[in-house]
């Protein structure tokens, strides 16, 4: 999803009439009532006023910065590098100032939705600089520059210049050890020159975040979840030790497999996973090696790819197809102008930012995806994902600019990927792209389940890691010298996964994932990993299932679309415990879903790696 800042989606007051600049005003918005000699005493009035001059504020110059940013992500070139630049430096002006100004009122007895308000509108800088004159300038020029340069680069290979779409193609099709070594590595090349930017960009964010009273941009990051900190940071602790188990069995399972198809010299039979073995350039998701790891007698007799292929989709149709998911669940069809607006395919002839993504360009319903789809199982999945944040983004329009948000960050991840659960065999009959006779029976359930667990499972550490990384980055226990090898030691750590060539001194691994360099914070897709397990489980229940929940679907189901549509119309207004209860009737996030999902294969996994010698450390 992109957001400029969290809980301030940009909505339109009205198109930029003026030949001045939205930031340029000469009225004074947004600041205190005016000094008299003695302290004002504020008011609660006081707060209200200046809330509703700070929304007033981010609404009009958010649509502006919006569409500026969209300019750049579908055409990168000097001049919108150059507009994102001075754009991104003024928002951040303007949110810091903003931030900054809810200091005031922090002694006051808000009423909760106000202080929900001031929450959001201080914590919600993902990189916020300090006000000390032209930082904010330097650190929009490093952003811009790291984003640009990931989404821009190439390696060449076999005499042909590769974007990442092409080299991550060949991680996931081709099974030649050296080839794949030789792309991972290659890939790895684009983020070298990042390094130095990355480090002067990780000083600046935590000088802004003390200058707001944060220990670090990390506390900052972690203050999103309406609760201290350092409990989140426990509770994430408490997720994954519930679903550590389950990520266990299954490596135990993929590197013997991995190993008997490799040998011994590829692939050892004990300690690390090779990184490049796995089908994805990040080693995130797993599905792209189910013929090597996927059960030989138990499966489905199709593969969901070759189905769209034979069935003659196009990326168009991927869209069509997922918004008719949503449609059958009761909800409004897309505007028009999603379909004349939004990038849908890679252009041919310029430079865009092709990591997929959701945009809400003013609020209301200018919404849109940006993406390089491609015909295959897995983009069928990311566009179910982007329409996920884009429905949400409708749902919850009318509420209040600080309350244009997600519960919290990984709600927002989740929706999408929630109905994409409910893609089983008899939906893909309903659809279409199956026949009645290709529904497999239940002895093909383990072999589902596996290519569900190589996504969603194998995702799990890798969704935790991440952050885990930048915390200790922002934190300064992680230093610029030790930034790529802290990297690969958690890499080893959570996901027992290793580079499959020596790194050297100058590499920057992470600044090679999209979210690193894009500044997205990743904790949320984790959050949603375990959640939409969680709904899934909710929405079946509603729906009156009883048989196992990996062939449940919600497909057409409108009862369930009603009350979700009534959990997203929410949006960020109340915290998200009431927005979780809202829709599942528990109040904590909890794992024991996605171990409920997966029983069937735990069962099986086990039996798969009796006497072997599982784990890596
Ligand atoms: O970045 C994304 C989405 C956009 S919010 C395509 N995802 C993560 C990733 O690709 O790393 C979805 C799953 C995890
Ligand atoms: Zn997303």
């Amino acid at each position: 999803m992109k957001k400029i800042l969290l809980g301030s989606a940009a909505l339109l007051v009205a198109a930029c009439a003026s030949s001045q600049m939205p930031w340029q005003k000469t009225e004074a918005v947004a600041e205190a009532p005016a000094a008299s000699v003695a302290a004002p005493v504020l008011t609660v009035e006081d707060a209200e006023t200046f809330i509703t001059a700070a929304e007033a504020e981010l609404t009009e110059m958010g649509e502006y910065a919006a569409r500026v940013y969209w300019l750049q992500a579908t055409n990168i070139n000097f001049d919108t590098n150059w507009l994102v630049s001075k754009v991104g430096a003024k928002y951040t002006q303007m949110a810091v100032r903003l931030a900054n100004g809810t200091k005031k009122y922090e002694d006051l007895d808000l009423p909760d939705e106000l202080a929900r308000k001031m929450s959001i509108l201080k914590a919600g800088i993902t990189i916020p600089a300090p006000s000390t004159d032209g930082v904010a300038d330097e650190l929009a020029n490093i952003t811009t520059n790291l984003e640009s340069t990931y989404s821009t680069g190439t390696f060449e290979h076999n005499g042909e210049k590769l974007n990442l779409t092409q080299l991550s193609n060949i991680i996931a099709e081709s099974r030649d050890p050296e080839e794949l070594a030789t792309v991972w590595a290659g890939w790895r090349e684009i983020s070298k020159p990042m390094k130095s930017e990355y480090a002067r960009m990780v000083e600046i964010a935590n000088e802004g975040a003390r200058e707001l009273g944060f220990s670090d941009t990390a506390d900052m990051w972690l203050a999103n979840y309406d609760m201290p900190s350092a409990d989140m940071e426990k509770e994430v602790e408490r997720l994954w030790t519930q679903v550590e188990p389950l990520y266990d069995q299954l490596h135990c399972k993929v590197r013997a497999d991995l190993n008997e198809k490799y040998g011994d010299d590829v692939q050892p039979a004990d300690g690390f996973i090779r990184a490049d073995l796995l089908g994805n350039m990040w080693a995130q998701q797993w599905s792209n090696i189910y013929d090597i790891v996927g059960p030989e007698t138990s499966g489905p007799s199709y593969d969901v790819t070759t189905k769209l292929e034979e069935k003659g989709y196009t990326p168009l149709k991927m869209v069509e197809t997922a918004e008719n998911f949503f449609t059958s669940l009761g909800l409004e069809e897309l505007p028009e102008t999603f379909w004349e607006r939004s990038q849908i395919t890679r252009p041919r002839d310029r430079e865009v930012v092709c990591h997929a993504s959701a945009w809400d360009l003013d609020s209301k319903d200018d919404i849109r995806i940006k993406m390089c789809t491609q015909v295959n199982a897995e983009d069928f999945q990311t566009v179910h994902h982007e329409l996920g944040h884009n429905y949400y983004q409708r749902a919850y329009k009318n509420q209040s600019t600080l309350h244009q948000g997600g519960a919290h960050d990984g709600f927002h991840e989740a929706i999408g990927d929630f109905l994409a659960l409910s893609i089983t065999p008899s939906y893909l009959k309903d659809i279409g792209l199956i026949e009645e006779s290709e529904i497999p029976d239940a002895s093909a359930d383990t072999g589902l389940l596996m290519n569900q667990a190589l996504d969603k499972i194998a995702f799990l550490p890798f969704g935790l890691m991440v952050d885990k990384w930048r915390w200790e980055v922002f934190r300064g226990e992680t230093t610029p010298e030790e930034y790529n090898d802290s990297w690969v030691k958690l890499r080893q750590q959570y996901q027992g996964i290793t580079p499959p060539v020596e790194r050297a001194s100058d590499a920057f691994d992470p600044g090679a994932k999209y979210h690193i360099p894009g500044n997205t914070p990743y904790l949320r897709y984790f959050l949603s990993f375990v959640m939409q397990f969680q709904f899934h489980k909710a929405a079946c229940e509603m729906s009156g299932w009883e048989g196992p929940l990996h062939r449940c679907s919600i497909y057409n189901n409108k009862e369930v679309g009603e009350k979700f549509n009534a959990m997203m119309e929410m949006g960020a207004s109340k915290p998200w415990p009431d927005a979780l209860e809202a829709f599942t009737g528990t109040r904590e996030m909890d794992g024991s879903a996605i171990i409920e999902y997966f029983d069937p294969l735990m069962t099986y996994l086990k039996e798969e790696n009796e006497g072997r010698a599982c784990g890596w450390k």
